[in-house]
């Protein structure tokens, strides 16, 4: 007797947090002028895409990705402003200063959400949804932003509560609801679940988390390969993914859009150059060197390439890095006009510090 009701499981309490039209509000925060107005942060030209768009302009079908030219069409009103990565990163770090200081488990996914798992946290504070709420309290006084924060049980449930009530939402999944709100949830909401997935989904009959549970772990490895077991595990609302505070960089790129279209060989050749020489110093300033390099290449129709080689040893001389990337560069023969090349580096020696430079 009582046994069952002692063991309870062990549950994590997770918070999502993810800022609202980060660019565009930090615009409007800045500029008067352009409060409550449809805007659209990133380039105007023939070529630009939207970074992201106000609430106002998202009325107007504005989205994040969507060719400029297009967004101009369906809101005439549009006023598009240049991005400024300074100020953004440096609100970046504001905002992780204020979750450190109830977490060091913060793991940040880009510069305007993170994951944070407040299982134990420094104030010993019982309530998740107090954190939740305090925090969203503290970046609306520091940086006269707001922030959407999703609380739950687990990653996946933290993130999609965050997305559920935006802007300024505050979403709590608790543990008797989880299996109830992702039964009912649509599979195009379903983070990880990317939109090729979700079609091939949608064919086998899978619309909603009640769909997806009704296939077992098997059967969907069968159909989607390793990420099945992903799946099976989150339409039983199950993700064991630890909040995971120091991502361990995999690879280094540094990568150019240009205004114009590259046609002439020349020209890329020295822009390959460039990005090479960006990527050495940056493995010259953090002591990490690799052994792949991978040279990207998007054309003027946005198909993309990408072309690696290994070498035998670590890559730690520009000559090397600029030899390979200029052999991957002259190997490929198309005709198309390039729109963007990138250069990056993989297979880090992030294992064996010390063994950097041995100079005997
Ligand atoms: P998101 O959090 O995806 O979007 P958002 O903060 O603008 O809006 P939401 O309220 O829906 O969260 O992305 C954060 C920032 O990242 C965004 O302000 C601009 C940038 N970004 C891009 O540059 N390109 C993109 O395709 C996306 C999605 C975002
Ligand atoms: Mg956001």
């Amino acid at each position: 007797m009582g046994r069952a009701q002692l063991a309870k499981p062990n549950l994590r309490k997770i918070i999502h947090i993810d800022m609202d039209a980060f660019y565009a509000s930090v615009e409007q925060r800045d500029n008067i002028n352009l409060r409550e107005k449809p805007i659209a942060v990133g380039g105007n030209s023939k070529r630009g895409v939207v970074m992201t768009a106000s609430y106002q302009a998202r009325k107007f079908g504005v989205r994040s990705a969507m060719p400029s030219a297009t967004a101009a069409r369906l809101c005439p009103e549009l006023v598009f402003v240049k991005p400024r990565f300074d100020v953004y990163k440096q609100i970046s770090q504001q905002i992780r200063a204020i979750f450190r200081s109830y977490t060091d488990l913060v793991e940040p996914l880009s510069l305007d959400e993170a994951y944070l798992d407040v299982t134990e946290n420094k104030l010993a504070i019982e309530s998740a949804i107090k954190i939740a709420r305090d925090i969203k309290e503290e970046i609306f006084q520091e940086t006269a932003l707001t922030a959407s924060a999703g609380v739950s049980i687990n990653k996946f449930l933290a993130k999609v509560a965050s997305d559920y009530r935006k802007p300024n939402g505050l979403s709590i999944i608790l543990p008797h609801q989880v299996q109830g709100f992702i039964d009912s949830l649509e599979i195009d909401k379903f983070h990880g679940i990317g939109k090729v997935t979700a079609e091939k989904m949608h064919k086998v009959g899978i619309h909603t988390g009640s769909d997806l549970k009704r296939f077992n772990e098997q059967k969907l490895v069968d159909l989607f390969g390793k990420n099945g077991r992903y799946y099976h595990q989150i339409s039983h609302g199950i993700d064991n993914r630890p909040v995971n505070p120091d991502r361990i960089r995999k690879s280094v790129s540094s990568e150019t859009t240009f205004e114009e279209d590259l046609v002439d060989p020349v020209v890329m050749s020295l822009e390959v150059i460039k990005l090479a020489r960006g990527v050495m110093n940056w493995m010259d300033k953090h002591e990490i060197y690799g052994r792949t390099v991978t040279l990207k290449i998007k054309f003027n129709d946005f198909k993309q390439i990408t072309r690696s080689r290994t070498h035998h040893l670590l890559i730690d001389d520009f000559e090397t890095l600029e030899q390979l990337a200029k052999q991957l560069l002259s190997a490929v023969d198309d005709p198309r006009p390039v729109r963007l090349l990138g250069v990056g580096i993989s297979n880090l020696n992030l294992n064996e510090p010390g063994q950097l430079r041995l100079n005997l």
